[in-house]
């Protein structure tokens, strides 16, 4: 099985584009999800990308590839300041998590600034538009070794 990244977007991020695009650009969720398989691609590895506005959807994808996972670039939406049940379904998973938000999330809202995922992930990203996405998936390959650490 050709390795791969895990890259999970939580709700609304399927609006990429449309919403608010003076806060999250205009850009689209498929170019997030080209970006991320041309990062990983250049190194040898696919993506296995899943949006989802359900809570449940995103743990269920977790399970499903926790273990199998080279690492996992997740943006979990507004599910990253209170899903309690993600982070343990994160906690689980063998590989790096990176975390990524398109905003600058601490330059935003107070309830914006605490996030349930930061400190179990191996890093963080925000604030730079979706290339923060590319970011990430260039770290995980750091981190396992997919590319020169
Ligand atoms: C995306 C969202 O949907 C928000 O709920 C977060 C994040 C920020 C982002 O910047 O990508 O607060």
């Amino acid at each position: 099985m050709t390795p791969y990244v895990a890259v999970l977007n939580g709700p609304n991020l399927n609006l990429l584009g449309q919403r608010q695009p003076e806060v999250y650009g205009r850009d689209t969720l498929a170019d997030v999800e080209d970006l991320c398989a041309a990062t990983a691609g250049a190194a040898g590895f696919e993506v296995r990308c899943v949006q989802s506005n359900h809570e449940g959807a995103l743990l269920d994808a977790v399970h499903e590839m926790r273990t199998e996972a080279a690492g996992f670039v997740v943006n979990a939406g507004a599910l990253t300041h209170t899903s309690v049940a993600l982070r343990d379904a994160l906690v689980t998973i063998t590989g790096p998590l990176i975390e990524v938000h398109i905003s600058n999330v601490h330059a935003r809202e107070a309830f914006r600034h605490h996030s349930y995922l930061s400190d179990i992930a191996a890093g963080v990203i925000v604030g730079c538009g979706i290339e923060g996405y590319c970011f990430a998936v260039e770290r995980v390959l750091t981190l396992t070794g997919g590319r020169g650490a």
